[in-house]
């Protein structure tokens, strides 16, 4: 297998992946695929332009299915995406079908490497990649809170006025309204955020933490409403998912897992912090969730089992 990644879908989110990528220098082979032909290779003469300009030689062009044998990661961005007032949720009938549609062209393909998958509801869609492609779970992961997890990590940065390179903070369960934040394992630097609430004079207080809590949840929505969509957060996280992968940096990341037993569930993806790597996720990280925390998991848990149970496969 190549360095190389293909993106499927070159809508809003697949192209702020790959203009993120060549901005990056992330890969060295970039292939696009869209049912609309004449718009992934538009897309590809357009990054090619700025080839110049990038971190790196790369090879950008405009392929189809049989372009992915030899690559190391696929990620699947097409799909619909959510309007104004709809939930991720929603969107589950509309994008199974589009799923199986690419899997089926993908499993023709003989690709052999890891299916990355950013297409809502994104935990839900990953089951179904996976089921319908019958790969290695670990090698079939969801993007997850990854882009949630960056979105705690920038609002609470700016509460405390600090990079938010220091603040390790994790939104887990699904990418969506039954997600939350472990805060038993949210830390500024060393310092554990729930202890520096707790203080009298401290700069943040539980009720800013529920505020946060709130707004990193429901900011999606109010992106939508500005702008109809979002997009560059989540290309900069995919990027940062295929540097973990091609780079084999084992990284913590609140990606979407397949839970095989860990806290105590079973047949079901969804985000929490895993360890990134060559192969895809090499483990989830099994946090001992204070008590409430442990009910939010479970109750986002069995929201996803029950939407998965309404698919027709
Ligand atoms: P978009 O801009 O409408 O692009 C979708 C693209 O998919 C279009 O170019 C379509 O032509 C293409 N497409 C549709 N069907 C197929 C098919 N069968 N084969 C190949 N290509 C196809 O949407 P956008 O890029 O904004 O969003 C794409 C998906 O990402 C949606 O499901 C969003 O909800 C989802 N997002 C996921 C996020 C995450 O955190 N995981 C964040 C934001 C959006």
């Amino acid at each position: 297998m190549k360095n190389k990644v293909v993106i499927v879908g070159t809508g809003m989110v697949g192209m702020s992946y790959a203009y993120s990528m060549v901005n990056q220098g992330t890969c060295e082979e970039l292939v696009l695929i869209d049912i609309d032909k004449d718009k992934a290779k538009g897309e590809a003469m357009d990054l090619n332009h700025g080839l110049n300009f990038g971190k790196r030689k790369m090879k950008i062009y405009a392929g189809d299915y049989k372009d992915c044998s030899d690559a190391y990661i696929i990620c699947i961005t097409a799909g619909a995406i959510q309007a104004e007032g709809e939930t991720r949720l929603d969107l589950l009938n509309k994008n199974t079908k589009i799923m199986k549609n690419i899997i089926d062209n993908i499993k023709a393909s003989g690709f052999n490497g890891i299916l990355l998958i950013a297409t809502n509801p994104v935990d839900i869609m990953t089951y179904i990649a996976a089921k319908l492609s019958g790969y290695d779970k670990h090698k079939v992961i969801g993007s997850g809170t990854t882009l949630d997890s960056s979105r705690l990590r920038y609002t609470l940065s700016e509460k405390l006025d600090v990079n938010p390179k220091n603040v390790h903070a994790y939104v887990m369960g699904e990418h969506g309204d039954s997600q939350f934040v472990a805060w038993s394992y949210a830390l500024q630097g060393v310092q554990p955020i729930y202890q520096m609430a707790s203080r009298k004079d401290s700069k943040i207080t539980f009720d800013d933490l529920a505020k946060i809590e709130d707004e990193v949840k429901n900011v999606a929505y109010e992106i939508i409403k500005c702008k109809k969509s979002t997009y560059y957060g989540i290309g900069m996280a995919l990027t940062a998912i295929t540097r973990a992968i091609l780079e084999n940096e084992n990284s913590i990341l609140t990606v979407s897992s397949y839970l095989n037993g860990e806290y105590g569930h079973n047949d079901v993806y969804i985000a929490a912090p895993s360890v990134v790597n060559k192969d895809g996720v090499r483990e989830v990280i099994q946090l001992p969730l204070e008590k409430e925390e442990k009910e939010k998991f479970d109750k986002s848990i069995k929201v996803m089992k029950e939407n998965i149970e309404k698919i027709e496969l």
